[in-house]
């Protein structure tokens, strides 16, 4: 019989999910009619969880999956996880660290360029018909220079790194902002975010959402200032969304570029109607090449684990 495996979020790749239903008798719970009855029929024989970084996995569903041997996690984020809880049932957490990196700081810096050059506004004043209607020069506000500007980027993991090289690229001055000075970084430490806002044209947020919420708040937005723009391709939650909305809407900030939002796919109407802000639908990773590499290490690990070996990519075990 093959191993019973529960997949939370759907893997895009054909490929990769060939080979699962190869390998493996795969349920889909977002496919699943009534998922309670059937967690509560078959969640002792499932032996291992996949999900997203965003979807993760709920304590008290893993608790009615006694059998499991390891949560693959598709994605970084593992926010979502109760790692401690899995710690002590000595449960393998995998993620996919490292395959997305290029991908993520690639966004970032694409949202900062189409936030300080209003690039969405731009297109579809275009498409709209508006520039046959309005054709003076004038009719476009000028923008803001990107090479150059000061970048802030706040948590300096992979992808705060991959974005300092391509930011560095643009002659931007970096500093950063973490839990603590990093040695092999040779950019400017700062303290705290406030400061970092302070001293910032741009804040990147890229920084795991495990410990922090609502941390870019309306004092940080007015450090940052109405010539500042904000970019997250971290976690909705780490910026109090409410206060972004203001300080959007009354021109405090100078714009905003967002892939990810604190209830998705929900995104305020505020951010929604204004100009000055660059969306995405939580896309950053969303390339053939990098959920390829995913989905191979999302197989790899569930494969170690079923053969009773400690997965690579293990956070926990
Ligand atoms: C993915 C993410 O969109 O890596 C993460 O933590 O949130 C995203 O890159 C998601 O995990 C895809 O399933």
């Amino acid at each position: 019989m093959k191993p019973r495996i529960l997949q939370l979020n759907p893997i895009l790749i054909p490929a990769a999910n060939d080979q699962l239903a190869a390998l493996y008798e795969v349920h889909k719970y977002f496919e699943i009619a009534d998922p309670e009855a059937w967690l509560r029929e078959y969640g002792s024989s499932i032996e291992a969880v996949i999900t997203g970084g965003h979807t993760g996995i709920s304590r008290p569903m893993l608790e009615q999956l006694p059998a499991l041997k390891v949560v693959a996690v598709n994605g970084v984020g593992t926010d979502a996880v109760d790692l401690a809880y899995c710690r002590t049932r000595g449960l393998p957490v995998t993620a996919t660290l490292g395959a997305l990196t290029e991908d993520v700081a690639d966004l970032a810096i694409g949202l900062l360029i189409a936030a300080c050059r209003n690039l969405c506004a731009g297109d579809r004043f275009v498409r709209d018909g508006q520039w046959e209607l309005y054709p003076q020069p004038s009719a476009i506000p000028l923008a803001r220079r990107f090479s150059g500007m000061r970048v802030g980027i706040v948590g300096m993991g992979r992808v705060g790194r991959a974005v300092a090289v391509r930011a560095a690229a643009f002659g931007c001055p970096i500093r950063y902002t973490d839990l603590r000075a990093m040695d092999d970084i040779a950019h400017p430490f700062v303290p705290t975010l406030l400061e970092l806002a302070q001293e910032s044209d741009a804040l990147v947020l890229c920084a795991a959402a495990d410990q922090a919420e609502g941390i870019v708040n309306a004092a940080v937005l007015d450090a940052l200032g109405p010539s500042g723009f904000l970019v997250n391709v971290a976690r909705g939650r780490l910026v109090n969304e409410a206060d972004l909305a203001a300080a959007v809407t009354a021109g405090r900030i100078a714009g905003a570029g967002l892939d990810v939002f604190v209830d998705e796919p929900r995104v305020p109407r505020a951010l929604r109607q204004s100009d000055a802000v660059t969306l995405q639908a939580h896309r950053a990773s969303a390339t053939w090449e990098t959920r390829a590499a995913m989905a191979d290490m999302v197989l790899a690990s569930v494969a170690q684990a079923l053969a009773g070996e400690r997965p690579a990519m293990s956070l926990t075990t």
